[in-house]
């Protein structure tokens, strides 16, 4: 058996929530690889609407095994928070024996928020738009190795290692100015940690290993997208993590060769959260009609998402990255009732005609070149079957299917879970 891997292709928010769980009764385990609680991922059924920071999607579906992978970054906090929401919804993962936690993977703690929100506002203009929810900082003492992770929370030095590691970045803190009073939150951090201890912890590669070795299937679930990519999104204006399908690899100790289908997720059309380029944005009405009737604001900080037209050469460059074999496409009842929609094929960039991400996109920001599609009328949302979808909608998923050379596999007409149409 190999690792699927599930991922987003633009700036984040394509609807993985909502797929992963779509797609979950065809597996035995979802592992979450990458990011931390600033990812919010939406699911819909029965009337109800859930959001997960940390809690891999595949958490309502009965048979189903979650894990947080090592690469994750886990605020206690937070996930105690998402955990008690759901036991009050009537589920309980942990009573369930459904979720099992890394123990290598980085805790956030209190003082790695401070830092997050000390170094945005020392950033002016160019402040990186984080979440504020500490995942850069944790993720540089990850790799600065002073990190505290999920298993040391089970050592008789765990406090000690805490201190330490607090005492640093209170240094840090004192040059940004006073450092803020946080007594309150570390001991609700430290009353998570308690919690945190009754959920098991496993070693992710062995884990997920195991399930492959008994023949059973995985689907890794990503967060953010892959333009937010530490490497190769539009750097400084990404996360901290490779939200890109090698992320699946490190994230869990996965060999390259054991992952097996590559599903790339993407919006009918493109929004991005936060700070950085995003060269189909679109400043106008038609900007605030996507977000209006796309609800497209942050499902973790709120923030209204800036929206625009379908990015071709940055899909083509996420397809590329990750080895997509199929794609999904969300939303695409969002674009019902536009006259006319469009579809970036190329950028113009210092006086020449490209089709690629340049290097220096952030101080100079590629002006997009447009083909007009006839959009659609039809209110998608109540489609159930394939010959309900109207022609230019059909026509629009298979003129990007032929510019991006990948199927796309998977439509989705509404947030709900049975708002999806398999189409081959
Ligand atoms: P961070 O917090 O350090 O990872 O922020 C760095 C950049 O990554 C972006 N980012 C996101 N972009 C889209 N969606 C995300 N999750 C939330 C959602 C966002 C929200 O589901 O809507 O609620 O605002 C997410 N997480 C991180 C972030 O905006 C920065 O540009
Ligand atoms: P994720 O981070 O990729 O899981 O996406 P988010 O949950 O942050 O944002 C996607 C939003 O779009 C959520 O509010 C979903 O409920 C919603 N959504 C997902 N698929 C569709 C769809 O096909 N149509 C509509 N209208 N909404 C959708
Ligand atoms: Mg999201």
């Amino acid at each position: 058996m190999a690792v699927d891997v599930l991922l987003g292709l633009q700036w984040g928010d394509e609807g993985k929530g909502k797929i992963v769980d779509v797609l979950s009764p065809k597996y035995d385990l979802i592992a979450r690889f990458q990011g931390g609680p600033n990812a919010g991922h939406t699911l819909e059924f029965d009337n109800q609407k859930y959001v997960l920071n940390t809690i891999p999607s595949g958490i309502f579906n009965e048979k189903t095994m979650n894990l947080i992978g090592n690469g994750v970054v886990i605020d206690p906090i937070i996930l105690k928070r998402e955990l008690d929401n759901l036991k009050k919804s009537g589920f309980d993962p942990v009573a369930a024996k459904k979720l099992v936690i890394a123990r290598k993977a980085h805790l956030i703690l209190p003082t790695h928020q401070l830092l997050d929100a000390a170094s945005e506002s020392k950033m002016g203009e160019g402040k990186i738009g984080s979440t504020l929810k500490g995942i850069g900082p944790t993720y540089m003492d990850k790799t600065g190795r002073n990190g505290l992770r999920v298993g040391d929370t089970m050592l008789p030095d765990f406090k000690e290692k805490y201190d330490k590691l607090v005492n640093k970045h209170k240094s840090i803190l004192s040059h940004y100015g006073e450092v803020p009073n946080f007594s309150e939150k570390e001991s609700a951090f430290f009353e998570a940690i308690e919690y945190l201890k009754s959920i098991p912890q496993v070693d992710s590669e062995h884990f997920v290993n195991q399930y492959l070795r008994e023949g059973k299937s995985v689907l890794a679930e990503g967060a953010q997208g892959a333009m937010l990519d530490v490497d190769f999104g539009s750097y400084p204006f990404v996360t901290s993590s490779n939200t890109t399908a090698a992320g699946a690899c490190t994230g869990l100790g996965v060999a390259p060769a054991k992952i097996g289908s590559v599903i790339g997720i993407f919006k009918a059309y493109c929004t991005r959260v936060g700070g950085g380029p995003f060269p189909t944005e679109l400043h106008d009405e038609t900007g605030e009609e996507l977000r209006k009737v796309g609800h497209e604001f942050g499902a973790t900080t709120g923030r209204p998402r800036r929206c625009g037209w379908i990015d071709l050469p940055a899909l083509k460059y996420a397809i590329m990255l990750n080895g997509v074999t199929e794609l999904v496409m969300t939303k695409a009842d969002v674009l019902s009732g536009f006259d006319k929609i469009y579809a970036c094929t190329h950028y113009e960039y210092n006086g020449e005609t490209i089709d690629y991400m340049p290097y220096d996109i952030c101080s100079i920001e590629p002006k997009p070149v447009f083909k007009e599609i006839d959009g659609w009328n039809e209110d998608l949302t109540g489609i159930k079957t394939i010959p309900e979808i109207p022609a230019k909608l059909m026509a629009y998923v298979k003129y990007l299917e032929s510019e991006v050379g990948v199927p796309v596999r998977y439509l989705s007409v509404g947030p709900d879970r049975v708002q999806t149409l398999i189409l081959n």
